[in-house]
């Protein structure tokens, strides 16, 4: 039988609204994907400290096999003399890692900035709200009021709007003044030949997270947006543990970007699905909404039934949910929205799995 791992982000204890317990209630959850989020870029991971979130996991039975993110230092990116002491701490990392059985790595390439948005609790219409990307906006205001105005309305810190990344905001900005999209390339094959190696020496595999959205933004350079751009990635360094964490919400922003045809293309390249909805709008604007196909843009029931097609056996998350039933919690990572879509991913999942492999027996993880 056709066997995915699902997994649902946690960021940690006192740090997540979500507590494990109410995690283990969600059918079919196996492990948390996790991360040192109190760590700057650049450090490098002690063993103690993984150890511990791996024994607060397994007093709950999950597992810690997905960490989200290992983020890369800005010099990586950048290319800097100084890049060769960060990238030895990142492969340090690694290691420890090994040595607590995780398997994937998920990790981004971005300049500056993670994912971007011009509001993180837009009105839906009906009560709900979700993160928002207003095409117009973005292009009018300055990153620093961007960050400033995520910072004040918001009392949770955001993967990667973390305040000290954003501290040396126009510090960064003048670094990156002279780094094109070629530089930047050129700066992810030493990276990834120097971190792919131990990676795979210590059976991790590397997957990068995809730019969100998939287009340069503030002048800065992005180049994990495409078909053509993730082809031209793989081969950098060609080896299978080079892949790629799929999320349909970044790369879903293009319509350009045929997200089943992509899973088929790389799908044993891929080894962290994330699956996540939105309603793009013709002015270029794009809302998140929740994971049910008929919501937004992206054909989630298709891209479900690629994996399925490929038989799919990687880790796969609901990704940004909706703030719903006035739940208080980090944007885009709530415990409600994140659930429902959860089940609507399973729905589509055992119903493949009977249709196709005749199965009655679908279910991946009994309650216990
Ligand atoms: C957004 C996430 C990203 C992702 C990083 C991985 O919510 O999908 O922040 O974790 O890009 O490095």
């Amino acid at each position: 039988m056709t066997r995915v791992k699902m997994v649902f982000r946690w960021f940690g204890e006192g740090n997540d609204t979500v507590p494990l317990s109410y995690i283990k209630q969600i059918p079919g959850v196996e492990g948390i994907v996790w991360a040192l989020h109190e760590l700057s870029p650049g450090e490098e991971w002690p063993l103690e400290k993984i150890l511990k979130v791996k024994n607060m996991a397994e007093q709950y039975g999950f597992q810690i096999d997905v960490v989200e993110s290992v983020n890369v230092h800005e010099d990586i990116k950048l290319g800097l003399p100084t890049r060769d002491q960060y990238i030895h701490k990142y492969t340090e990392t690694i290691k420890h890692l090994a040595k607590v059985g995780v398997k994937v790595i998920c990790y981004n390439f971005m300049p500056v900035f993670d994912w971007i948005r011009s509001d993180l609790f837009k009105e839906l219409g009906d009560g709900s709200t979700a993160l928002f990307y207003e095409k117009a906006k973005i292009e009018s205001i300055t990153p620093d009021k961007l960050v400033t105005s995520f910072l004040e309305n918001n009392e949770f810190t955001v993967p990667g709007w973390e305040p000290e990344r954003l501290q040396r905001l126009s510090e960064l900005f003048e670094a990156y003044k002279n780094v094109s999209e070629e530089n930047l390339w050129d700066n992810l094959k030493y990276f990834l030949e120097r971190v792919i190696p131990v990676a795979a020496q210590h059976g991790i595999r590397m997957a990068i997270h995809p730019d969100d959205p998939p287009w340069p933004i503030f002048g800065l350079p992005r180049i994990i947006t495409n078909r053509e751009n993730i082809s031209r990635l793989l081969h950098l360094v060609d080896h299978p543990y080079n892949g790629l964490t799929f999320c349909t919400g970044s790369l879903g922003a293009n319509p350009n970007n045929d997200l089943p045809e992509m899973i088929r293309e790389f799908g044993d390249r891929i080894h962290f699905a994330h699956i996540r909805n939105l309603k793009r709008f013709d002015n270029g604007d794009f809302i998140e909404t929740s994971h049910r196909t008929c919501d937004g843009s992206v054909d989630v029931y298709e891209v479900v039934k690629a994996y399925h097609e490929i038989g799919f056996s990687g880790y796969i998350r609901p990704d940004h949910g909706r703030h719903i039933w006035n739940e208080e919690c980090r944007p885009g990572y709530g415990l409600y929205d994140r659930a429902l879509g959860i089940m609507y991913l399973w729905g589509i999942w055992d119903s493949l799995v009977r249709m196709k492999e005749g199965s009655r027996h679908v279910c991946t993880k009994q309650q216990s």
